[in-house]
């Protein structure tokens, strides 16, 4: 291809290639379906398969990673929607979570094992001894929450879980909005606990089972086993909205898009540094990384920074 041919090629991928900035919510369940939503509209499309039952779901370089309760771990390339890998771990996986370069996989036998997801290699075992069914982690706090209602939690790094508080309800979930612990129960109720002591802050009334959580811009989406996902304000608990995957949910994800991967296909290269230059100097409104309106040095600054960051 010549260069007038590759460069006419270039400005015609930048036409076509709007990238998408909505964030979307996956989720899975026992058939192995794996269904996505714009998180804006949550209406709900098929996103790929997996050969068995998903327990649970994490996001691992700009791939997802299916747990099943069989303790088999897929990893589903999200431009193919099917599995390129999969290995088996220790342990049935009844939640999974990323943290750091990690991958932390509770069971319902009483551990959390933590893997690295390059090697597959299991680098901790911390037991618990307790049926665990959610989990979260943050602040290098390891939150654990057992069906017999106790929540435990140890250091990252150091096999030592204590109990924590005792949830009103059997935990099916778990997450955080950075500061407090968010325990799904299975009766309907989610429970916000303060971190560092485990006293309640809020008890919200869902009125689904709480078979997955995730959040999503300060809101708390919540699904039932049934494929209903409820969208709450995380602090009052008011209902915002109410969508429909149409299949059992067990595990969801919210996933971020990747701005410095500007053409979406799963890889960063040069040419979405050249694609991005072409829609900067079109003033093509995808290349006003700020909003304001306006096409300035700061949204290619912008963009730089987020290409030499790159995609998690
Ligand atoms: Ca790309
Ligand atoms: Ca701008």
């Amino acid at each position: 291809m010549n260069r007038t041919a590759r460069l006419a090629s270039l400005f015609a991928l930048a036409c076509l290639g709007t990238p998408a900035l909505a964030d979307t919510i996956y989720v899975a369940g026992p058939d192995g379906i794996l269904m996505k939503a714009d998180a804006n509209t949550g209406v709900f499309e098929f996103a790929g398969v997996c050969s068995g039952p998903v327990s649970a779901m994490a996001k691992h370089q700009g791939d997802l990673l299916l747990a099943d309760s069989n303790g088999f771990i897929y990893r589903i390339d999200l431009n193919l929607g099917f599995p390129t890998d999969a290995w088996s771990v220790p342990s049935n996986c009844t939640d999974m979570v990323m943290y750091g370069d990690s991958l932390y996989i509770s069971g319902s036998l009483g551990s959390v094992l933590r893997v690295n997801p390059l090697t597959k290699q299991v680098s901790d075992t911390y037991y618990a001894h307790d049926d665990i069914r959610a989990l979260s982690i943050f602040n290098n706090t390891i939150y654990a929450g057992a069906n017999s209602t106790a929540i435990y939690r140890t250091t990252v790094g150091f096999d030592g879980f204590e109990m924590f508080t005792a949830c009103g309800g059997q935990p099916r979930s778990a997450t955080t909005d950075g500061t407090d612990l968010l325990v799904g129960a299975q009766q309907g109720i989610v429970y916000r606990f303060d971190a560092t002591n485990g006293n309640y802050t809020a008890t919200i009334s869902v009125g689904v089972d709480c078979s997955a959580m995730a959040m999503h811009d300060g809101d708390l989406l919540v699904s039932d086993s049934s494929g209903i996902i409820k969208r709450f304000n995380a602090h009052t608990g008011a209902l915002k909205a109410t969508y429909n995957a149409g299949f059992r949910v067990n595990a969801m994800l919210v996933v971020a898009p990747c701005v410095a991967d500007f053409n979406g296909d799963g890889s960063l290269n040069s040419l979405d540094v050249l694609l991005f230059l072409n829609a900067w100097t079109n003033k093509h409104e995808s290349a006003d990384l700020d909003g304001n309106g306006v096409h300035d040095t700061l949204d290619v600054l912008n963009f730089l920074n987020l290409y030499n960051a790159g995609c998690n």
